[in-house]
């Protein structure tokens, strides 16, 4: 898929224009990245279908934008934009993901001061430099600084949800090379965290090399640190590195186990091989030079006296114990949800509309979905007052009846005000099917404010849930101060059920949180946020989420039939 790298591309175009103070082009080229970016179909299928005029139909990519893209699927290049690149050779992308940072900032950082990296733009931020600079006071090289800070914190990483589907693509087509028989993607990846440092696959094949000789030469590579017969690591267009690892069969399950990680787990389960005295490795589970177990991971777990250990629970706190002691929890499925209860559309910042996303959750076979469109006091996304509330309800009952089995519930994302109060009346929210509310303002109050202020939220008798309850975006905004175990205690308290958003940026409750949820007796339920038809599958970054934090089907409400769901709700 060529989508992400396609993106990329038209998006550090639009910078090039901007810089130029080219009209108009540079908003052009920013949509169409965008639009390119959050495509669920590959860019690579649409032409192979219908050509340049398929392109044209993508929403947002005009005549101009078409040819460009049909120069890099043919070509494997832009012109233009190696010509523009050439003349200013910046990590364009990477400065930009610093806060505060922007086009014409980028300009000038490069023709005053030669600043090309991230590196470079933090040494000069450290050595004083930036101050110098028109336009630029000490403030804004304080606010750079603390941005390259968070994004070191980050280090790097990736969001799991830019770097799963890329990862599944590549499983794909390496499935199809001769003599591969299995493909696993081990490492992060398949216990789901929020980041991904790298990727890892693993693969079983008769002929070692020809995996080998494929994975090392894939369009999407653009450097191989090394390329041995069973072994290649490279580094990918996006930034992100990859290895291969191809092993016989008979020891795939142990090498499974040890890549999967986490290392901490790692250690503490070869503690207990060493505890029987036998040894545990990537190639096996020994004792002296008698193999016991290899093939499976499942093996592995049951000679050591454990349970198997799902994937996403292995971290080292707590889940060895469990299986020991045989009460690990038994998971929620990736296919137990039976709806989606945090959906934007146009009527405010969504891009689809109320019926589009309506058919996009019956493809995914869900019996209802919640419509909740932001509220008045966020102005930019269009939010709704009451009255606009009242024309979507009555819209809602006009659209229902296009559906026999969808039920589409009316919903609202009201906002949190600084007292506690809500941005929409309670006569009106008590229309409502699904209330969520959330903290979109004031991310700086004092921890005791912020509490007590989403508590206040909490205890009205019409808010459901508590959206994004700790609204941190990862990699870019920290999570705001709140005190979690009295968010948690005064969800019991009054029945407001906690939202998993499931967005690849959010992910917000976080692992630690809804384990001390689950514990504390309080539900939950799993959702995307998402604004657009191809965001609502975000769903399953969600369920790894509760997995992770070792949720049960009982624990996610939005798991019942519509009538039960409907009850669990205040
Ligand atoms: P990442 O890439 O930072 O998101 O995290 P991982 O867990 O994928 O880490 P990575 O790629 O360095 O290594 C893949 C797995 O290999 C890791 O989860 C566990 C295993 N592993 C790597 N180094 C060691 C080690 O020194 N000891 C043990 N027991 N396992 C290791
Ligand atoms: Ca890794
Ligand atoms: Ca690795
Ligand atoms: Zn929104």
């Amino acid at each position: 898929m060529k989508n992400k790298e396609i993106a990329k591309i038209l998006f550090e175009l639009s910078e090039l224009y901007e810089m130029k103070n080219v009209p108009f082009k540079p908003r052009a080229l920013e949509r169409a990245s965008e639009t390119i970016d959050s495509l669920t179909e590959d860019v690579i299928d649409i032409y192979k279908e219908g050509g340049i005029k398929a392109l044209e139909n993508i929403p947002g990519v005009g005549r101009g934008i078409a040819e460009r893209i049909e120069e890099y699927l043919k070509a494997g290049r832009i012109k233009e934009y190696e010509n523009m690149k050439k003349k200013f050779p910046v990590d364009i992308a990477g400065l930009s993901s610093i806060e505060g940072v922007g086009p014409k900032l980028i300009n000038l950082l490069y023709t005053r001061l030669k600043i090309r990296t991230v590196l470079d733009l933090e040494k000069a931020a450290e050595a004083g430099k930036l101050k110098g600079l028109p336009r630029m006071g000490a403030k804004l090289e304080a606010k750079i600084l603390k941005g390259i800070e968070f994004k070191h914190e980050g280090g790097g990483r990736f969001a799991l949800g830019e770097v799963l589907p890329m990862a599944r693509e590549i499983k794909t087509r390496l499935l199809k090379v001769r003599g591969v028989e299995t493909v696993e993607v081990a490492g992060s990846i398949r216990r789901r965290p929020e980041t991904i440092g790298d990727l890892d696959f693993l693969a079983i094949s008769e002929h070692p090399a020809a995996a080998a000789e494929f994975f090392a030469r894939m369009p999407e590579v653009s450097h191989v640190y090394g390329h041995g017969e069973t072994k290649v690591l490279v580094r990918l267009k996006s930034g992100i590195d990859a290895d291969l690892i191809i092993l016989p069969k008979k020891s795939f399950g142990a090498a499974l186990q040890y890549f999967t990680g986490s290392k901490d787990h790692n250690v503490e389960v070869r503690k207990l091989a060493i505890k029987k005295g036998w040894s545990l490795n990537e190639h096996g589970l020994t004792r002296g030079k008698k193999m016991i177990a290899s093939e499976t991971e499942k093996e592995i777990y049951e000679k050591l006296g454990m349970d198997f250990i799902e994937p996403e629970m292995r971290t080292n706190r707590g889940e060895i114990e469990a299986a020991l002691a045989h009460n690990l929890p038994k998971l929620i499925g990736y296919g137990d949800l039976r709806g989606d209860l945090q959906v934007q559309t146009s009527w405010t910042d969504g891009k689809n509309s109320i019926e589009e996303m309506a058919r996009e959750a019956e493809k995914f076979g869900h019996e209802y979905i919640a419509i909740t469109d932001h509220t008045k006091f966020l102005a930019m996304t269009g939010g709704s007052d009451k009255k606009k509330l009242l024309r979507q309800m009555a819209e809602i009952d006009k659209i229902q009846k296009k559906f026999r089995k969808l039920k589409i519930l009316k919903g609202a994302e009201v906002n949190i005000m600084r007292d506690g109060s809500l941005d929409i009346d309670d006569e009106t929210l008590a229309k409502l099917d699904v209330v969520g509310a959330a903290v979109h303002s004031l991310f700086n109050l004092s921890q005791e404010e912020q509490t007590a202020r989403i508590i206040k939220a909490m205890e009205n008798p019409n808010v459901d849930i508590l959206f994004h309850p700790t609204g941190r975006v990862i990699n870019k905004r920290k999570p705001y101060e709140v005190d979690m175990e009295a968010i948690i205690k005064a969800a019991k308290r009054t029945g407001t059920i906690l939202e998993i958003d499931g967005h690849p940026w959010r992910l917000d409750l976080k692992d630690e949180h809804i384990r001390m949820a689950r514990e504390g007796g309080v539900k939950m339920v799993i959702d995307t946020d998402a604004h657009s038809v191809s965001e609502m599958s975000y769903l399953e970054y969600g369920i790894a989420q509760a997995r992770r934090g070792w949720c049960e089907k009982k624990d996610i409400i939005n798991t019942l039939p519509l009538k039960e769901f409907l009850k669990a709700l205040k």
